[in-house]
């Protein structure tokens, strides 16, 4: 008999959003978890991913997904991101076609999508890497520190101010957890909603420090209930920065479009597309 030719699947744009729908689909299933959805912690998983990119030496970066492996998933930064890739092993497991590298990408691009935020266009073609591709620890950004500190680690992946300040805006999202970086609370009152509030509140409430046992972190000072880290509030004590922290709370709208363009970058860092690599748009649920 004629040796038969493998059978190679060549996933499509229906493949992708098959997996998005059904991202979107446990997201809004598994609601029970912190306040009330998986979404930030699937953002954080994804720029963590990709965050890691040094340019100079092209290392580092979201092809790879090598924080599945003990080195980089134990660097501190890390702590509590077992959630998220806990989240998706089910998503995995039904579309074993897909990498865990683009898998953790697509979810940070559906949970944003999902939680209101702007269209971000997506790219497949990030292939899973061996244990010896981790990154050392330090590369991702030290919530404890400022402004010189920010442009060291954002400069080294290749974005300039405008960018640091545009990206800086996911903080709408999610909170922090005491048992995982050690800070504790959410930035802003809807923590599971994209918005350029993270800004305006930055902005117009008083931050004080919080006074407790725990690291440095800030408190506003007319509800208690909000944070600041030292790293965001370095955002509004470095003139440069803050330009672009008024120009973001005055007009959500280049907010999105300006955080859209910058995630995708981030999300991009160290890929070596294919040229035939188009961009794709995935439909919300809500749409
Ligand atoms: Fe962040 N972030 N982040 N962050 N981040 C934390 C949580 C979340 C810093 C520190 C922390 C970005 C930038 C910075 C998200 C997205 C993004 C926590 C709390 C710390 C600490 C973790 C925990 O206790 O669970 C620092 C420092 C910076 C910086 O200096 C620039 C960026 C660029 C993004 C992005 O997505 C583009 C999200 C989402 C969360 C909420 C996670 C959760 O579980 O909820």
């Amino acid at each position: 008999a004629a040796p038969s030719t493998p059978k190679v699947f060549t996933p499509k744009f229906e493949d992708y959003q098959a997996v998005y729908n059904e991202i979107a689909s446990r997201l809004e299933e598994k609601d029970d978890y912190d306040d009330g959805s998986y979404g930030p912690v699937l953002v954080r998983l994804a720029w963590h991913a990709s965050g890691t990119y040094d340019k100079e030496t092209g290392t580092g970066g979201s092809n790879g997904a090598t924080m599945r492996f003990a080195p980089e998933g134990s660097h501190g930064a890390n702590a509590g991101l077992n959630a998220a890739r806990d989240f998706l092993e089910p998503i995995k497991a039904k579309f074993p076609w897909i990498s865990y590298s683009d898998l953790w990408i697509l979810a940070g691009v559906c949970s944003i999508q999902e939680m209101l935020g702007p269209q971000i266009p997506y790219r497949p073609g990030r292939a899973d890497r061996d244990i010896s591709a981790c990154t050392p620890d330090g590369r991702l950004p030290d919530a404890a520190q400022g402004q010189d500190h920010l442009r060291n680690i954002f400069y080294r992946m290749g974005f300039n101010d405008q960018e640091i300040v545009a990206l800086a805006g996911a903080h709408a999202l999610g909170r922090c957890h005491a048992n995982r970086s050690g800070y504790e609370g959410p930035w802003t009152f809807s923590p599971t909603v994209l918005t350029n509030d993270y800004y305006k509140l930055l902005l117009n409430e008083k931050w004080q420090w919080k006074k407790w046992e725990g690291p440095k972190q800030y408190e506003d000072k007319s509800t208690k209930s909000l944070m600041m880290l030292p790293a965001d509030l370095a955002l509004i004590q470095d003139k440069k920065f803050k330009a672009y922290v008024e120009k973001y709370a005055a007009d959500n709208d280049l907010f999105f479009k300006d955080f859209s363009a910058v995630i995708v970058k981030l999300f991009e860092l160290g890929v070596p597309f294919t040229e035939s690599a188009e961009k794709m748009v995935f439909k919300p649920t809500s749409a």
